[in-house]
């Protein structure tokens, strides 16, 4: 197969890492002086990218005063106006796309294929999407206010996408934002304080303070008037019990355990690339991948039989190369963290079948797979593995399909396949979850709320019920109605 040129030598990220070398916080439009610092490597390699400065209090201190001081400014512009600085936003991400992704599979690990054609391009999205509202907001959600400087705290499996969910409806309904990377990557979110300086953003409406769960919980107890959090459920939860009484406005989306749930009438061709895409996309970090396979008994053994054969067509390896399938876990600690979980579900009795092949001799590399003979109480079940690997299980019926699915502390996404509408859409209205795909997975889109039920956290985030978390004051769910002519 022909994947076209060889990829462009990262040549020009190189150049602007070489040349920033340590990079400080981005407060009040402005880069800081770095005191402390911690390096930013290349999970593909181990070699080091960058260095960038470790918070402190004093640094969250300063960014959320920099963002007060900018909210009156900002909260009061006109929708329209807001909207044009969103735009721009939009354009220079697109303008900066191919650098961008380089920089984002270089810091992540993940393949530039998907950062390419689907991190980057939903970023800009997001933008263009957002300044939409911003432009339509008084008409949409009348007397609504601002809620005012948001701490917004992201993981580190979509970097520049998470900081596009987080920034981009928080900018659009009028607030001022301080937010933090992950520790792992915090490469594209300094790229993106540089738009924002290139595009004279005015300073103190965002603000990007790099460092790990220390800045974040030195975030959470700053002076915010909202904190938004994506992560894993046991930080959601601290954040949670920290901010509970503060009278600060909370949006958690935090870990799953999502179903993939495939009828013995499904498009079985469909549902294998559903595989594809549900859990070895992004090295299977996806806080919604389908990681449970649920097949109905009688197609059980031709839906194995044809996964494994599709598997066995991946490629893992080196993240800048073209043709390349699976890229590098994000760092060593969590590639630690997916060896462990799925060794003791071996031992418990779970057989796991991965890609054959040699992985590179050195990098976060995990072969991609799936395990079969996976009882309840195994910890494969239970625990959200985050790597490539999901759990292979059967059912007979309808009914315990959707016992199986609910049989989860998280409820964050589910797929349905089947091509009978009727079942599918039955289905879908009795699997507890957040958010539900028929014949399709992993599909975000700017304009559709995204989040969970129970462990997975609560708040939504895109389209109407995403503004509504940024705004306060009078805030109608529904379009408002109006007047007839
Ligand atoms: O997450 P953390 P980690 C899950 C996934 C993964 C596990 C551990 O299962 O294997 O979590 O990943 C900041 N107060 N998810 O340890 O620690 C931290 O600096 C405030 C699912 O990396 O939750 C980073 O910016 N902030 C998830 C962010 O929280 C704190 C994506 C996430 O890191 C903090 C990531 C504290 N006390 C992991 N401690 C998803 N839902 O997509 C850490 N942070």
């Amino acid at each position: 197969m022909d994947y076209g040129p060889a990829p462009e030598a990262s040549g020009e990220v190189m150049g602007w890492l070489k040349a920033r070398g340590t990079f400080g916080h981005y407060i009040d439009g402005a880069f800081t002086k770095p005191a402390k610092t911690f390096p930013s490597a290349d999970p593909a390699t181990g070699a080091e990218l960058a260095k960038v400065a470790q918070g402190s209090e004093k640094d969250v201190a300063a960014a959320v005063k920099a963002a007060r001081a900018a909210l009156p400014g900002w909260s009061k512009l006109p929708g329209h106006e807001r909207a044009k600085w969103l735009y721009a936003i939009a354009r220079h991400v697109q303008k900066r796309e191919r650098f961008l992704s380089v920089l984002e599979t270089l810091d992540n690990g993940k393949p530039i294929r998907e950062s390419r054609d689907i991190d980057i391009p939903l970023v800009a999205r997001h933008f263009y999407h957002h300044a939409g509202w911003a432009e339509m907001l008084e008409e949409e959600f009348p007397g609504a206010v601002p809620v005012g400087v948001c701490g917004q705290i992201i993981p580190w499996n979509f970097p520049l996408l998470m900081l596009a969910w987080k920034i981009a409806p928080a900018l659009a309904a009028g607030n001022t934002v301080v937010l933090k990377p992950a520790e792992y990557t915090p490469l594209t979110a300094l790229a993106f304080a540089e738009i924002c300086a290139e595009i004279g953003l005015p300073k103190g409406v965002v603000n990007i303070v790099t460092g790990d769960g220390e800045t974040g919980a030195a975030l959470v107890g700053a002076e915010v008037d909202k904190v938004a959090f994506t992560g894993s459920t046991e930080v959601g939860r601290a954040i949670r019990k920290a901010t509970a009484g503060t009278g600060k406005k909370l949006t958690l989306e935090l870990g799953g355990k999502s179903p993939f749930v495939v009828f013995a009438d499904a498009d079985l061709d469909g549902a294998v690339e559903g595989v594809v895409d549900a859990i070895w996309f992004n090295q299977g970090q996806v806080c919604c991948a389908g990681s449970r396979i649920l097949v109905q008994e009688g197609i059980a053994e031709t839906f194995v039989t044809r996964l494994r054969a599709r598997l066995a067509k991946l490629r893992t390896g080196d993240p800048l190369d073209k043709s390349t399938d699976i890229g590098a876990i994000v760092d060593p600690v969590q590639l630690a963290r997916i060896r462990d979980i799925v060794a003791k579900g071996e031992a418990e009795g779970a057989v796991l079948h991965q890609a054959e092949g040699q992985l590179p001799a050195t990098g976060c590399f995990f072969a991609p797979g799936f395990m079969t003979n996976v009882a309840p109480a195994n910890i494969v079940s239970e625990v959200e593995i985050f790597g490539p690997v999901a759990t292979l299980t059967t059912f007979r019926t309808p009914d315990e399909a959707v016992e199986l699915a609910n049989n989860t502390r998280y409820g964050l996404a589910a797929s349905i396949w089947s091509e009978n509408i009727n079942l599918a859409l039955d289905i879908a209205a009795k699997v507890k979850a957040g958010v539900v795909w028929v014949n399709a997975t992993n599909i975000f889109d700017a304009g559709a709320g995204f989040g969970g039920y129970r462990e997975s956290g609560f708040g939504r985030e895109g389209g109407r019920e995403g503004m509504r978390e940024y705004l306060s004051g009078p805030v109608p769910r529904a379009k408002p109605e109006t007047a007839p002519a």
